[in-house]
């Protein structure tokens, strides 16, 4: 498979933009090999710059669930942006959007756009402190979300102290409030409550963890963090940049029945145009300006062509809630397939899957947590991977990533890409 192009593309790049990438993780670097540079897509598929074909699972890292170049998506961009692209005012169209999202999900009583998930975690974590007026916030190792300072951190020496930050460039104030615990263990948590009594606003969580690849939330997590904030009088923060509307309409919030106070949105919510959501209880949302002192803005915040994307991503998921069943059947399928080709082969991997997310970890142990995920042979997935994009099959690019399934993806994709997965794994 040439990669020609992409090599040029890619060197060209690195002189001018920092790893000839606008993302850190499309450089490919912890598999060692060559970034396809993309050139279009369709439906389940993309090809590259030498023109070759690869079956997609990031499909953009999640937004794509109806795939790529989806025709009634595509003709409500082109219409928008006949009549023009940002107007810095307000529209129609936010309203319509702001309505379906409430309508969709039942703990969102009020939203707020802006352009990234990032920015959305950034904003939500903003309303917690400025309605609790606490400062201290609560993450899990693992989990990510986003790249605002003060959500780069990692444990800090003593698991009761402060955050220490994860990356240069942080100054340790900007995550002394950040406190950090594991992922499925509540205890943590407690111990965390206990500590800080009356000072946590917030626990903010990825109902599914899908940044340390693909981990579950065990029976129970979830709602014990609901009841620790309610005995707290802290908030719980649902991160659904990848859950939000794919789990199910209502995303994980409605798969697991928890009810978060505020939720950050992502990804499907602009079908692939820059759109971030932050919105919840109706009483925080209100402590947001211009209503409250919370100040949040954005120049391009529910830009017009981004909304008429998601609103219909989002009217199409709405209007065909039996999509959600088709699509965790085709991704069953999928895994089921996968995981009997492992097992098969004795290969030394576990399988983690909810609906249309997976991971493929290679070690044989449960991956629960982040500590369990980052026993996996990271040489063995990169091999793994590398075998994936030789055949034409485009898998994330990291161990700690998941794979996205979309309804665009039928039997010939899944067939397709079961018996490439078989060809690697028979020469194990
Ligand atoms: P963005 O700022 O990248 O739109 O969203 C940040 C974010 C927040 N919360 C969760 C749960 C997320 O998964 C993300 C971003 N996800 C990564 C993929 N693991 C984006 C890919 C990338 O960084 O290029």
């Amino acid at each position: 498979m040439s990669t020609k192009r992409s090599e040029s593309l890619f060197q060209e790049a690195q002189k001018y933009i920092p790893g000839g990438v606008n993302s850190p993780v499309r450089a490919f670097q912890s598999i060692g090999s060559v970034p396809r540079f993309i050139r279009s897509a369709d439906g389940a598929r993309m090809t590259d710059e030498d023109g070759q074909e690869y079956i997609d699972y990031v499909c953009s890292w999640g937004p794509m669930i109806l795939g790529h170049n989806h025709p009634a998506i595509r003709e409500s961009v082109v219409e928008a942006a006949s009549r023009g692209l940002s107007y810095g005012a307000a529209t129609e169209m936010e309203v319509r959007m702001a309505k379906l999202i409430c309508e969709m999900v039942p703990s969102i009583e009020m939203v707020r756009m802006v352009n990234s998930g990032t920015e959305a975690v950034m904003s939500a974590i903003r309303a917690a402190r400025g309605f609790t007026g606490r400062d201290k916030i609560v993450k899990f190792n693992g989990c990510y979300h986003g790249h605002s300072d003060g959500l780069l951190v990692k444990a800090g020496s003593g698991v009761m102290t402060a955050g220490v930050p994860d990356s240069s460039g942080v100054p340790d104030g900007c995550t002394r409030d950040t406190l950090t615990a594991d992922y499925n263990n509540l205890e943590s948590v407690k111990e965390l409550f206990e500590r800080w009594d009356g000072q946590i606003a917030a626990v903010i969580v990825e109902p599914v963890g899908a940044n340390m690849g693909v981990v579950l939330p065990e029976e129970g997590f979830l709602s014990g963090l609901r009841a620790l904030c309610d005995e707290n009088g802290s908030l719980l923060i649902f991160d659904e940049v990848i859950t939000g509307f794919r789990l199910k309409a209502d995303g994980a919030q409605g798969y697991f029945g928890v009810r978060p106070d505020l939720t950050t949105f992502g990804k499907i919510i602009g079908a692939g145009m820059p759109v971030g959501a932050y919105g919840g209880r109706r009483d925080v949302m209100s402590v947001v300006s211009p209503v409250g002192a919370v100040y949040q803005a954005g120049t391009l915040s529910g830009n017009p062509v981004a909304m008429a994307a998601g609103f219909t991503q989002l009217t199409l998921l709405k209007d065909h809630p039996e999509w959600y069943q088709e699509l965790n059947a085709r991704a069953a399928r999928l895994f089921g397939g996968i995981g009997r080709l492992l097992k098969e082969y004795e290969i030394p991997a576990v399988l983690n899957t909810v609906g249309s997310l997976g991971c493929v970890f290679f070690t044989p142990d449960a991956v629960i947590d982040y500590a369990s995920a980052k026993r996996s042979d990271t040489k063995a997935f990169s091999d793994y991977a590398n075998h994936m994009y030789d055949h034409g099959i485009y898998v994330a690019p990291s161990q700690f990533e998941a794979m996205f399934v979309s309804m665009a993806h039928g039997d010939a994709e899944i067939q397709e890409t079961l018996d490439v997965v078989e060809e690697y794994l028979k020469e194990k």
